[in-house]
């Protein structure tokens, strides 16, 4: 009995910064009504769903940006979102800017940020959370960046691993289900993670500047959309699992980020992507069993991976030099 599950990437178009939280959520709603008709059982919604991508935007006092962020979910502004996926019976993945107020690592309570996804069960349950563990970008004002990346001023590294859940969802009554957001699609190290825990779907929302913002060196327009599906195409091939990558795309006040929110199967293929930079709902119908080939054979971890070898990968942060070659004496 094939276990499928028809999955629904709700690319957003921009939101501008003077979007109200409530325009922002009644498109959503939208997307999932059009998701319902279409008999879609998961939608994801990008990264940072709910407001425009502030982290392009400088806030001298980080407090400033709190307006940003949700102390709680759902909240008053996102009800309607859970209200109408309780009543289509449909999950959905959401990504927002969280404050929570928590111990950190020295025991002491305060107001904690992170950028944050979750995924919302049929009947309106939070099965799982994800805080953003590779914060790209920088943390003080960059006067050499066209537009401003300020994650690691804004967010703290996501402190909850890459986890996977086993729930129910759609008409199955179990599926391996992770988070990661944005950045983290380019670090294999947390494809890799979400694989050893056997992880079916992986939900990734994205908010991504259409043309490279460091300056740091020439780097072609289409390389940025390349780039951004070989990583996931990698991911999911590797590890044997769909993903469901939603972009918010457009131009938020003046600067650009891309869409091509795609489905990838766990070949690698692309079978589902957007055709605009705008609300688009693309959806696809997964066999979870299409993960058995890769799981079982060349990617078999408990057969063929060497963790004896790969020591490197968690002693290390930053690379190393080599040993330089010498020529063997007298030769
Ligand atoms: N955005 C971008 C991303 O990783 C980026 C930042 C773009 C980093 C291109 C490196 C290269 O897709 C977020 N929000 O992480």
């Amino acid at each position: 009995m094939s276990r499928i599950i028809t999955v629904g990437a709700a690319q957003l178009g921009p939101i501008q910064k003077a979007e109200p939280r409530s325009s922002s959520v009644a498109r959503m709603v939208r997307l999932l009504e059009r998701a319902h008709k279409r008999g879609v059982e998961l939608v994801v919604f990008p990264e940072l769903a709910l407001t425009t991508f502030f982290p392009r935007h400088y806030h001298e006092d980080a407090a400033e940006a709190d307006s940003w962020f949700e102390t709680a979910m759902p909240s008053n502004e996102t009800a309607p979102l859970f209200d109408a996926a309780r009543r289509y019976g449909t999950g959905f993945h959401l990504g927002y800017a969280e404050i929570a107020h928590e111990a950190d690592e020295t025991g002491v309570v305060r107001p904690r940020r992170f950028n944050t996804s979750i995924l919302v069960g049929p009947e309106g349950d939070v099965l799982l959370k994800y805080r953003k563990v590779h914060l790209p970008g920088h943390a003080e004002f960059d006067p050499k960046r066209v537009v401003q990346h300020l994650e690691k001023r804004y967010f703290e590294v996501g402190n909850l691993g890459f986890p996977v859940i086993r729930a129910p969802m759609g008409g199955l009554n179990g599926i391996n289900m992770g988070m990661m957001i944005c950045n983290d699609r380019r670090w294999p190290e947390a494809w890799r993670v979400l694989g050893l825990q056997s992880v079916e779907l992986v939900a990734l929302g994205y908010n991504t500047p259409s043309l490279n913002m460091e300056a740091g060196g020439f780097e072609a327009h289409h390389l940025r959309v390349f780039h951004s599906h070989l990583s996931i195409q990698a991911g999911c091939y590797q590890n044997a699992c769909f993903a469901v990558a939603t972009a918010k795309a457009g131009i938020e006040d003046g600067a650009e980020l891309f869409g091509h929110s795609i489905i990838v199967n766990p070949q690698g293929e692309i079978v589902a992507m957007a055709s605009t930079w705008d609300d688009e709902l693309i959806t696809a119908d997964c066999d979870l069993d299409l993960c058995t080939l890769g799981r079982t054979t060349i990617f078999a971890f408990d057969k063929h991976r060497r963790p004896e070898a790969y020591g490197r990968i968690t002693e290390q942060v930053g690379a190393v030099e080599p040993v330089e070659w010498k020529k063997p004496a007298g030769r």
